[in-house]
């Protein structure tokens, strides 16, 4: 039987690695994001009759509903919801940091994702499917300037564990994968561009790649119907953790 996802930021990173493993694997992807160029060129790349593009906005919650309400046949009937589009902004610590900043991130990586997944709930627990958020070790670690970030993503793994308590009952799954530092496009948009920040935080760090998380999404959503990974923290080797900090005088 063939399946249908709904992957969410699908023009980079994870959800283009994700729109891809699960396209390749036969499934149909509705993928979205804002850039339809890059949308353009998934569907060149895996076929119009596997992967449909779905531009929107999420933050633009009419949208987001008129994209979904108006999928075509073969893409209406969603198994799977990765909640992955989301972004993090700026590395200054609070006292330094752009309130701008901390509103778009809670708008992204908070607000639309929970509007797309109650938007989708009913359609889910019909077909008994999936979802898979995307949260980040910053949800559990914190770090200076992880600020609003890691206040968002603590906020999709408490979630997402919610989720799974009022879905009791409905045979509808949900995961919050939790990857540390991934080479994306992730750090060029947190520092707004800068291409020299990006090479140096991912110079000789052997980081997970894009295909790393793409692989695990794929690997949660095709598990057998009667397990739930609640939650699958992930980091690169190189990456661990270091100690409190003491400020004296
Ligand atoms: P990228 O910047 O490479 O990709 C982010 C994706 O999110 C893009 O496709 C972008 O699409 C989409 N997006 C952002 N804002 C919006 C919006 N308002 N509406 C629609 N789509 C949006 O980063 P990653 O692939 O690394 O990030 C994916 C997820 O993984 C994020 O939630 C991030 O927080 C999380 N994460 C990343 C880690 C890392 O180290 N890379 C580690 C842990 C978690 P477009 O701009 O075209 O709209
Ligand atoms: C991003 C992972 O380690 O850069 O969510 O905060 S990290």
């Amino acid at each position: 039987m063939t399946r249908t996802a709904l992957i969410t930021g699908a023009t980079s990173g994870f959800g283009a690695a994700a729109a891809r493993r699960f396209a390749r694997a036969g499934w149909k992807v509705v993928a979205n994001g804002r850039r339809a160029d890059r949308l353009g060129r998934l569907v060149d790349e895996l076929g119009a009759g596997n992967v449909h593009p779905a531009v929107f906005d999420v933050r633009d919650a009419a949208a987001m509903r008129a994209a979904l309400d108006a999928l075509p046949e073969p893409f209406r009937d969603l198994d799977l919801l990765v909640n992955n589009a989301g972004l993090a902004l700026g590395t200054q610590p609070a006292p330094r940091a752009s309130l701008a900043d901390w509103q778009t991130m809670i708008d992204t990586n908070i607000t639309a994702l929970v509007t797309l997944t109650h938007h989708l709930l009913p359609r889910l627990i019909e077909r008994r499917g999936a979802i898979i958020n995307i949260g980040s070790v910053a949800g559990s670690y914190p770090y200076p300037g992880g600020n609003t970030y890691g206040g968002t993503k603590a906020f999709v793994r408490q979630f997402s564990l919610a989720l799974r308590s009022d879905l009791h009952g409905t045979g509808v799954r949900v995961t919050d994968i939790e990857p540390g530092m991934a080479h994306t496009e992730f750090t060029l948009v947190r520092t707004g561009g800068n291409q020299a920040a990006s090479d140096k935080l991912y110079a000789g760090a052997s980081s997970m790649t894009a295909e790393d998380i793409a692989e695990q999404i794929f690997y949660v959503a095709t598990l057998p119907a009667h397990l739930n990974i609640n939650r699958l923290e992930i980091m690169p080797v190189s990456q661990s953790f270091a100690g409190f900090q003491v400020h004296r005088g």
